[in-house]
């Protein structure tokens, strides 16, 4: 402890495990210079008091008003950045559909640095004051945009992972909307690494280069062997769609006459730093494929409900030793706020147990076992993004990262119904997670740095 250190008192939630919610109430919790948590203290430890007394009037230590709460800050496994222009429209058609009629033609306004700057500016800000402390973003295609959104996370403090979107396919995207040819792809590629290396120097909470085949549709099998490549060579991160959809699933059957993962596993895809979203039409052998190279899967519960008419079994694939986070898909998802998409989390798993065809006797209605609770999908959006992105992220835990959100039960907008002293504590977690608007959230750090207020 030196004098660089801060020191938070509050109450504190923060997953045990997937199942389980510790509770830390009244601790002070130890941050030093580099925002690491270096000491997580109980009011029943010898060094509480001592510490109390030398800190507590200086200006390093910050104390929680009553009714406030520290969460870990959100991990978002998949956001489009430049769809945030259009979230919330257009979510009746079908995902082909969808991507040629809307998507195509804005990403495509990406070559425009001004625009790329005012909706990368939004989306950052936006998600920051939502909670979510790390994103990974797919960008477009454009080389110079994707490395202004990465900047944009540097300046803003967001720990942001980034993808220039790789689209090589001639026949499969439109004419106006795809990398040259698979050389300038792949050439385009290595510059953004090596430029989003070289940036990651200069920032505190680190930004990520991210290989990002689109999805098997978009690619031609060159640029995917090469994206393999440029992954193992510079040791990335890579995101893709994965057996998203009825169509996506069966296109590459056709193509490769093997699901998504066994073809994205021959092109040296799958790897421990790997996140594939979606992921609604996987197999078993798929899942034990995920696990053994360590590939994560992102759930992504707004955006399935809306585009793949599906709910993926959270509960099989963890009982498969897959590692799960949840994203919220920006802008197949509507919405900014992984509080959502935790909300819906719960809610797809209760249909997919429970069944949604009255018509049909109960037993044979639904997929037994499958339901989540709201530890389990908090669990998703805080440490099971950390574990899979292999990140000391996600927990408020010695040697994690000092990235919270301050949450205040008590604004005068958006008071929660919390009206006993002595209210227990998990029914206030529940609370906050089911009830919590972004006005809620008053205060975001990132890596020991404040990098949202209201
Ligand atoms: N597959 C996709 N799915 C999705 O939800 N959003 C997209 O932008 C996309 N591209 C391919």
């Amino acid at each position: 402890m030196n004098k660089h250190t801060h020191i938070f008192q509050g109450t504190a939630f923060t997953s045990k495990s997937a199942k389980e919610v510790h509770i830390l109430k009244d601790y002070l919790f130890c941050v030093n210079a580099s925002g690491m948590i270096e000491q997580v203290v109980s009011p029943e430890d010898a060094d509480y008091q001592t510490l109390l007394d030398a800190y507590q009037d200086k200006e390093n230590f910050h104390r929680l008003a009553d009714g406030q709460y520290f969460l870990p800050g959100f991990i978002d496994l998949h956001v489009h950045a430049p769809q945030w222009a259009q979230s919330g429209t257009a979510l009746d058609i079908p995902l082909y559909d969808w991507l040629n009629t809307y998507t195509f033609p804005l990403e495509s306004k990406f070559s425009d640095l001004d625009f790329a700057q005012q909706v990368y500016q939004d989306v950052v800000s936006t998600l920051l004051a939502n909670g979510t402390t790390t994103a990974l973003y797919f960008a477009t295609v454009h080389k110079e945009a994707s490395i202004l959104l990465a900047e944009i996370c540097a300046n803003q403090g967001q720990r942001g992972l980034v993808g220039k979107v790789v689209m090589d396919h001639l026949e499969n995207n439109p004419e106006y909307y795809r990398d040259l040819d698979t050389q300038t792809a792949l050439v385009d590629t290595e510059d953004f690494i090596i430029a989003v290396k070289e940036l990651a120097k200069s920032t505190k909470q680190g930004v990520y280069p991210v290989v990002t085949p689109r999805f098997i549709p978009s690619c031609t099998d060159a640029s995917l062997q090469g994206l393999g490549e440029l992954a193992a060579k510079y040791d990335t991160y890579v995101q893709s769609h994965c057996s998203e959809s009825d169509w996506a699933h069966g296109y590459v059957q056709d193509r490769f006459n093997k699901n998504d993962a066994f073809a994205l596993n021959d092109f040296g895809l799958l790897r421990d730093k790997s996140v594939m979203a979606h992921c609604n039409f996987i197999n078993d052998d798929d899942a034990d494929l995920f696990a053994r190279t360590g590939t994560a899967v992102c759930h992504c519960p707004v955006s399935n409900a809306y585009f793949a008419n599906s709910v993926i079994p959270i509960a099989h694939l963890q009982a498969k030793n897959v590692e799960i986070g949840l994203g919220s898909d920006i802008s197949g998802g509507f919405s900014p706020s992984l509080f959502d998409n935790i909300r819906q989390a719960v809610i797809s798993s209760r249909m997919l147990e429970d069944g949604v065809n009255p018509a049909l006797p109960a037993e044979d209605r639904g997929v037994p076992n499958s339901r989540i609770t709201i530890n389990e999908a908090f669990y998703l959006a805080t440490a099971g993004g950390g574990e899979s992105l292999s990140l000391p992220i996600g927990r408020l835990e010695t040697n994690y990262v000092w990235d919270v959100q301050i949450i205040d039960t008590t604004v005068a907008t958006a008071k929660l119904p919390i009206y006993q002293a002595d209210e227990n504590l998990h029914d206030v977690f529940q609370k906050i997670l089911y009830l919590a608007r972004p006005e809620n959230i008053r205060e975001v750090w990132v890596q020991g740095k404040k990098v949202h207020s209201r």
